[in-house]
């Protein structure tokens, strides 16, 4: 078992209660020394996984905490190794006071990520699951929780795992057919594993599909609100986000530099960013601010170009409407629909797919918006949750190893020999173990590790 590491696993702030845990060699033991149970019985008498009231001792051995305690020894256990989990009351100096008294105890701080790095080395968890665990600890949305824990049970790995075991059955055979030709061994015929090859590019094709489409899970939608000044984006902001982030008022130019938000609008992560008013203006700030605007809306995925329903449309809008045009995606939406219109909205039904008249005052046609969001940006694709691929190391895997299965059939076809087309495969088997990391390297390993929090 390997050394004994120790930390919070809770945040470092007051809390009702903080977790603090150890794994490792000893771990039962220092938490033993650390650790009174109410009862008569030591520690390392009771079972794995009950819940023990007690004493928190501190280092001198005084009582600092009435609290609870767990163990769970390993192999069973999260790492792998025996480990413990003290629940203590959430006072940051009791956590500091705990972990003082583990020091003296024997255990070591554990490095970010630590935990589940023991657990992939002890074979618990393999590495796209434990990359599942980030994105579960980061998560912002329900339904980017809800996939990564489908990937923590192992939803991307069966997938790969049942390519992998499909290619190794073919390179294994191929190798017995070459190594032991006097063996009763089939004779290795390419054309028996066509159906194979195919059924492994689809499944890792629409792996790498997900992975497009759950790039709005991932990092949510960048999205921009452009128009002229006084159109009141600022104020729309504020609505979408239910309280006064932003400055409003009636001054055109009142939003000078680009102010982000993010918001969950129709279930989806929106990274809003309001801007200054296009205009051609002498003020340097407010100019450097509508280059700003204009950058923010090229980056966009999602452009919301705002025109001021009450006003006609003036020079300023066209250049709204231009840049708008140039977004990958956009909405028009016609503002202060609670004043009488008067702005050209059929030239806007002309330009834009979608055009909706809101009010930022009253809220009218705020639900339309969302609606609309929801529908531009489903929420992953139509594979089931925790088959979405998330990750862009392994999305990188799956594209690989689908290169490789094609290079394969590729030979195939063109009548290579068949070690000709095993190049291609190997080359997709390493690439797939890459996922699952049974062949990434341990520096590889190392840095994904050091992405996590302390304690986890
Ligand atoms: N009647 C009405 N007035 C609105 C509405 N939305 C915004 N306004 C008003 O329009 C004025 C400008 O609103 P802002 O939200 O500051 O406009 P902006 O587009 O951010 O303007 P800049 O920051 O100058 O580019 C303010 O006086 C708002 O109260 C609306 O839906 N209805
Ligand atoms: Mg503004």
């Amino acid at each position: 078992m390997a050394d004994l590491i120790a930390a919070p696993a809770t945040h470092g702030g007051t809390a009702a209660i903080s977790v603090v845990r150890l794994s490792g060699e000893g771990a039962i033991r220092a938490a033993e020394q650390v650790f009174r149970p109410n009862g008569k019985k030591p520690l390392s008498a009771y079972g794995d996984r009950k819940l023990i009231l007690g004493t928190l001792l501190d280092a001198e051995g005084e009582a600092l905490d009435v609290c609870l305690c767990t163990v769970s020894r390993g192999p069973g256990s999260y790492t792998g190794e025996d480990t413990a989990e003290l629940q203590c009351h959430g006072s940051p100096v009791v956590v500091a006071e705990a972990m003082r008294a583990l020091y003296a105890a024997g255990a070591r701080q554990a490095l970010p990520g630590e935990f589940t790095q023991r657990a992939f080395l002890n074979g618990r968890l393999d590495l796209s699951q434990a990359e599942a665990v980030i994105d579960l600890i980061e998560s912002e949305t329900a339904e980017a929780a809800k996939n990564a824990a489908g990937q923590l049970s192992g939803a991307v790995t069966r997938k790969v795992r049942d390519v992998l075991r499909e290619m190794t059955a073919m390179a294994a055979h191929f190798h017995a057919a070459v190594d032991w030709p006097e063996e009763e061994i089939e004779p290795f015929e390419l054309e028996g594993y066509a159906d194979t090859l195919n059924g492994a590019a689809s499944i890792l094709r629409s792996l790498l599909d997900s992975f497009e489409a759950g790039r709005v899970l991932r990092r949510g939608v960048k999205c921009v609100l452009l128009g002229r000044p006084n159109a009141g984006k600022s104020s729309l902001l504020n609505a979408l986000a239910g309280f006064e982030r932003v400055i409003v008022t009636p001054e055109a130019g009142t939003t000078r530099d680009t102010v982000e938000e993010s918001l969950r609008v129709g279930g989806v992560l929106l990274r809003l960013t309001d801007t200054a008013g296009v205009r051609e203006t002498e003020q340097q700030a407010e100019k450097l601010g509508v280059r700003r605007a204009l950058e923010a809306a090229a980056e966009a995925d999602l452009v919301l170009a705002v025109f001021d329903g009450s006003e006609e449309m003036g020079a300023e809008d066209l250049q709204v409407l231009e840049t708008a045009k140039q977004a990958e995606k956009t909405i028009a939406l016609v503002n202060k629909c609670d004043l009488p219109g008067r702005i050209d909205e059929e030239k806007l039904c002309s330009v834009f797919k979608t055009v909706i008249r809101v009010s930022a005052r009253t809220g009218e046609g705020l639900d339309t918006l969302k609606n609309a969001v929801a529908v531009m940006f489903p929420q992953g694709s139509n594979a089931p949750r925790g088959e979405i691929l998330t990750n862009a190391r392994q999305a990188q895997a799956v594209r690989r190893a689908l290169e490789g299965i094609l290079q394969a059939q590729e030979a195939a076809r063109m009548g290579m020999t068949p070690d000709a087309v095993l190049v291609g495969l190997e080359e997709a088997m390493e690439e797939l173990g890459r996922i699952t990391g049974q062949t990434v390297s341990a520096d590889v390993a190392e840095e994904i590790f050091r992405r996590f929090c302390v304690g986890k």
